[in-house]
């Protein structure tokens, strides 16, 4: 097929898509228990444009004439990889699923991608539309499976020529350790993460709240890059505390479907019981619990919006990922020091920085370990802008230019001049 084609299938996809949008967003709030809104108003668009923008690669990519020393002409060709393994997570399905397929199908691979055993009604939706707009049968392959069967035997298969994977730091060990030891296929990996969210003394309180409000808090906990470390400079700290505290207890919980609902349940037992573990941990270590702290109601998987402050970095709450809706907030005094201590985690996916301050923002995004930093914003996801993480949080880059490489072979053709004088 011409790349011009695949372009414009993906094209034909993505309007499908939008048109499905009520459909889709439902078939996520049935699956997952993310508010419907939250869906349909930002997850199904988001995942549009980044078809989209995938789309607009597809003719675009190409290798290049080198210059190299002696009687040749050397050019590089870019090809596609072959066949392309995926492993998807719960949290944001159809999003997980356009970071992984666009840039795939873009370049011209075949893709067997592997949703979540949580989550996998919408993908099905999607590979029917992708028929529907015209993608020979067996380019897209939608499997619904458990982790250690159907995810293992995607990441050992000698056939699968390329892996990528989003989930957990110890799946990721995983699946890594099997393609090592199976056709030593690439890999990247995108896991999990501690953010920190670091609130300067000269930042906008208000501002801040609302942001690592909606940094920890959106969707359930539930995100990779949630701010999941509230630094805050100590002289707004109690006003900080006072106000984070307020905006929890007035976050809106309850049945998804319902219009003005913020939070849903979480995805499914095994994490609503990790939450509650979690929260325990932060009370007997002596951290405050300002609100929250327990299930809400008492039925289905929803938990109170739960904020502690007076956190130390040696808690368990500080350092592991809750992936729940749990905000830990941490005082710090100067900027080498929360530099030190944001810097101390075993991940590094993103961070953000709240402050008017030029030189702060720009000595603490050089300074810290992490693959995205936002300035006064948090949670800015654009197609055409890379995301992954420094440490354990991850190898390789998603979305953007830099997706392209996960899924392109570069072959150099290097041919004899005949009469190099010409
Ligand atoms: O993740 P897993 P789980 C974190 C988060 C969460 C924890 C556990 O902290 O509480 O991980 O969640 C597939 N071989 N994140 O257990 O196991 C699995 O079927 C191959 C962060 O759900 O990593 C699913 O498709 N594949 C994260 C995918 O891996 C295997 C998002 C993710 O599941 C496998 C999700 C195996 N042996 C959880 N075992 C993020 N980075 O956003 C499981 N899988």
């Amino acid at each position: 097929m011409t790349a011009y084609e695949r372009s414009r299938i993906i094209l034909r996809f993505a309007d499908l898509l939008e048109q499905h949008t009520d459909e889709i967003a439902a078939l996520e709030t049935w699956d997952n228990g993310k508010p419907y809104e939250q869906a349909a108003n930002t997850e199904i668009p988001m995942t549009v444009r980044l078809f989209r923008y995938y789309a607009g690669w597809a003719d675009k990519i190409h290798g290049l004439t080198v210059p190299a020393d002696g009687p040749y002409h050397v050019q590089t060709l870019h090809e596609p990889i072959g066949v392309a393994g995926q492993i998807i997570p719960w949290n944001f399905p159809m999003l997980m699923f356009s970071w992984k397929v666009g840039p795939a199908l873009a370049c011209g691979n075949t893709v067997v991608i592997k949703t979540a055993e949580q989550t996998p009604l919408s993908a099905v939706y999607a590979a029917k539309l992708f028929h529907e707009a015209g993608l020979p049968e067996g380019v897209l392959n939608v499997v619904s499976g458990f982790g250690p069967t159907a995810g293992a035997a995607l990441a050992s298969h000698m056939e699968v020529d390329k892996l990528a994977f989003t989930g957990s730091t110890d799946t990721g060990k995983i699946v890594l350790e099997l393609a090592s030891k199976s056709n030593l296929k690439p890999v990247t990996l995108e896991l999990g993460g501690k953010s920190a969210f670091i609130v300067c003394e000269d930042a906008d309180v208000d501002q801040a709240v609302e942001l690592s409000h909606s940094a920890v808090f959106f969707n359930q906990g539930q995100c990779c890059c949630a701010g999941s470390r509230t630094f805050v400079h100590e002289h707004v700290y109690n006003e900080f505390v006072e106000k984070a505290r307020a905006r929890a207890m007035n976050r809106s919980v309850g049945d998804p479907f319902k219009v003005g609902i913020e939070q849903g349940p979480q995805v499914d037992s095994d994490q609503f019981e990790k939450i509650l573990r979690c929260i325990r941990s932060g009370v007997e270590s002596g951290a405050i619990l300002e609100t929250g702290g327990d299930r809400f109601g008492s039925n289905g998987y929803y938990i109170q919006p739960t904020v502690f402050s007076n956190v130390q970095d040696d808690m368990s709450i500080a350092k592991e990922e809750i992936f729940g809706p749990v905000q830990s907030i941490l005082k710090f005094k100067d900027l080498d020091e929360v530099i030190k201590r944001a810097n101390n985690s075993r991940y590094g996916l993103a961070a953000g920085i709240f402050t008017h301050n030029l030189d702060t923002a720009n000595t603490l995004s050089r300074a810290l370990k992490v693959g995205t930093v936002w300035i006064n914003c948090y949670d800015v996801f654009d197609a055409a802008v890379p995301f992954g993480g420094y440490k354990m949080s991850g190898n390789g880059r998603e979305k953007g230019i830099y997706s392209l490489n996960n899924y392109l072979q570069v072959k150099a053709v290097v041919t004899a001049l005949k009469n190099p004088s010409w």
